[in-house]
């Protein structure tokens, strides 16, 4: 799997932070397969999150990421994309991603920390099957 979904979410579109996020991960030499800004609702968000459902921050991810639109993202790469991304992303809580990532550079806060990217390759067939049915179902 050489693509994998990244979210720039509600935080990130608020912000006015999309143009920098997706130009990071262009400059990076990542092709954009797919971008759709797009509100998610509870449903959608149940999917997504359902490794979370239960835990004590479930209600407080789903209200924030079904709060405003978010920007949708399929990149391409090189073989584990998804691993790159994650990478640039930086750690899940800002405070431990170090400069240079997107996190360290841009966020101070665990719950709203600016993107999403999927964590494996199961997890990016996964998720663009979710987000974006079409290009599982065509092949493009
Ligand atoms: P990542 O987004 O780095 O893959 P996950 O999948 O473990 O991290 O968590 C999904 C989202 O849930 C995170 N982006 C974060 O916004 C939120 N989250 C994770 N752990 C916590 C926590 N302990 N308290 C509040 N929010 C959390």
């Amino acid at each position: 799997m050489n693509r994998t979904l990244v979210i720039c979410k509600p935080d990130a579109v608020e912000r006015g932070l999309v143009g920098e996020i997706l130009g990071r991960f262009e400059r990076k030499g990542l092709r954009l397969v797919a971008a759709e800004l797009r509100l998610i609702d509870e449903q959608l968000a149940g999917r997504h999150y359902e490794e979370h459902a239960g835990k004590p921050f479930y209600g407080e991810l789903v209200t924030f990421i079904t709060r405003s639109p978010s920007l949708l993202l399929v990149v391409e790469g090189p073989p584990d994309t998804w691993q790159m991304v994650r990478t640039m992303m930086g750690a899940t809580n800002p405070a431990d991603a170090p400069p240079g990532t997107i996190r360290g550079d841009l966020g101070n806060t665990l719950s709203e920390n600016l993107v999403h990217g999927s964590d494996s390759a199961e997890s990016a067939a996964r998720e663009i099957g979710i987000f974006f049915p079409a290009l599982v179902a065509g092949g493009h």
